[in-house]
C-alpha cells in the first residue's frame, strides 16, 4: 500500500523549539507512521547556514518517515501545498522592550506568514502559531489569510494545559494520564485561566485529593507564572516542553477525542457558547472527530473566581488587539 505525504512546514526552524519539534515530527508523532513527510523549514536568511545543519542532522536519522526537507528564506516558496505549518519563529522579546513593541515587531512577521500561507498554501492547511505573543500573532496571520477557513488557525496554549497536568499529577502523587478536565482559557501569557474545577483524577474529583486552599492560591499562579520560572532555571525559555506540546496539539486534530475529554487550544472566539467577544484568539475546551476539524465543548459551568479571571484574560486580548489594528 502506498504511503500517504504530508507538507510540514515549521518556522523559527534554526531556533531551540524547533530544534525538539522536527525530530518528534520525523518520527511520525504527528500523523503517525502511515504517513510520509515532506518537510519545509524556513528561517531567517542568516539562519540559513544553521538550517543547512540542521538537514544534514534530519538525514543522519535516517527516519523511514522522512521523503524530502526543504529550507530556506523564502516563506511563499517554501509553503507551495503545505497541509500542516507550525509557525514557530518570532523575534524574542529584547531588553527594554514594551509587550507593545513585541506585538508591532511580531505582527509584521505574521502579516508576512499569513499571506504567504494564503498564496501558496493547501487551503485546507491547519496552522499552530507558537510564536509569541501567540494569540494575536495568529489573529493577524488568520486575518491576512483570507483564502483559508478561519477555523483551520490555532496558538498554542497546549503547553499550559501540559503544565497544569504535571503539575498536579506531581502534587497528587499520580501519573499525568489519570489527570483529565484540565482547560486553560483566554491568552497564553500570565492572566491565562487554568480552570481546575472540571479535573478528575483518576475516578475522583480534584477537590477529594487536593486541598481547595492550594487549588485557588497556588496552582493558578504557579501555572500562570512557569514560563518565567523555567527562564530563571535554565537561563532559556521553554522549549523541549513547547515542542512536545505542540506535537500534541497538532496530533490532537487529526486523533478522535476520546468521549467525555477535550484539549485546550486557542482558536477563534466567533460564535463560541461562552460570550467570550468575537474576533479573538482564545483558549477554549476542544475536542475534534480526528479530521483536523474541532468544535468547542459546551456547558462547562463557570463559578466566581474563575468568571472574574477569564474577565481579566479577555480584556487583555481585546486591548492586544487594539494594539494591532492596523496589521488586521
Ligand atoms: P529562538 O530565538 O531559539 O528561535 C526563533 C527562530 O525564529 C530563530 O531561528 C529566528 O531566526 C527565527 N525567526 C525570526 N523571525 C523569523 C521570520 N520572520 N521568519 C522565519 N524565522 C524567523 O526562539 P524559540 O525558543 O525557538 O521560541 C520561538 C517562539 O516561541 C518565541 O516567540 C517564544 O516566545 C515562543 N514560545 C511560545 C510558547 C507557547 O506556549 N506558545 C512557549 C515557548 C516559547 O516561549
Amino acid at each position: 500500500m502506498k504511503k500517504m505525504v504530508k507538507k510540514i512546514a515549521v518556522t523559527g526552524a534554526g531556533g531551540q523549539i524547533a530544534y525538539s519539534l522536527l525530530f518528534r515530527i520525523c518520527v511520525g508523532e504527528v500523523f503517525g507512521k502511515e504517513t510520509k513527510i515532506s518537510l519545509r523549514m524556513l528561517d531567517l536568511p542568516a539562519a540559513e547556514g544553521i538550517l543547512a545543519g540542521v538537514a544534514m542532522e534530519l538525514e543522519d536519522c535516517a527516519f523511514p518517515l522522512l521523503e524530502e526537507i526543504h529550507f530556506g528564506s523564502n516563506p511563499e516558496e517554501l509553503f507551495e501545498g503545505v497541509d500542516c505549518a507550525f509557525l514557530v519563529g518570532a523575534k524574542p522579546r529584547g531588553v527594554g522592550m514594551e509587550r507593545s513593541d513585541l506585538l508591532s515587531e511580531n505582527g509584521k512577521i505574521f502579516i508576512e506568514m499569513g499571506r504567504a500561507l494564503n498564496l501558496a498554501a493547501s487551503k485546507d492547511v491547519k496552522v499552530l502559531v507558537v510564536g509569541n505573543p501567540c494569540n494575536t500573532n495568529c489573529l493577524i496571520c488568520m486575518e491576512n489569510a483570507p483564502a483559508i477557513p478561519r477555523k483551520n488557525f490555532h496558538a498554542l496554549m497546549r503547553l499550559d494545559e501540559n503544565r497544569a497536568r504535571g503539575l498536579l499529577a506531581k502534587k497528587a502523587g499520580v501519573n499525568p494520564s489519570l489527570v483529565k478536565g484540565v482547560v486553560i482559557w483566554g491568552n497564553h501569557s500570565t492572566t491565562q485561566v487554568p480552570d481546575y474545577t472540571h479535573i478528575l483524577i483518576g475516578k475522583k474529583s480534584l477537590e477529594e485529593v487536593i486541598d481547595a486552599h492550594w487549588l485557588q492560591e497556588e496552582f493558578t499562579e504557579t501555572v500562570q507564572k512557569r514560563g518565567s520560572a523555567v527562564i530563571k532555571a535554565r537561563g532559556k525559555s521553554s522549549a523541549a516542553s513547547a515542542a512536545s506540546a505542540s506535537v500534541d496539539a497538532m496530533r490532537a486534530l487529526f486523533t478522535p477525542t476520546p468521549s467525555g475529554e477535550w484539549f485546550t487550544s486557542a482558536v477563534l472566539s466567533d460564535d463560541n457558547p461562552y460570550g467570550i467577544e468575537k474576533g479573538l484568539i482564545f483558549g477554549f475546551p476542544c475536542r475534534s472527530r480526528g479530521d483536523g476539524e474541532y468544535e468547542i465543548v459546551p456547558n462547562l459551568p463557570w463559578n466566581y473566581f474563575i468568571s472574574e479571571k477569564i474577565a481579566v484574560t479577555q480584556k487583555e486580548l481585546l486591548e492586544e488587539r487594539e494594539m494591532v489594528r492596523q496589521y488586521l
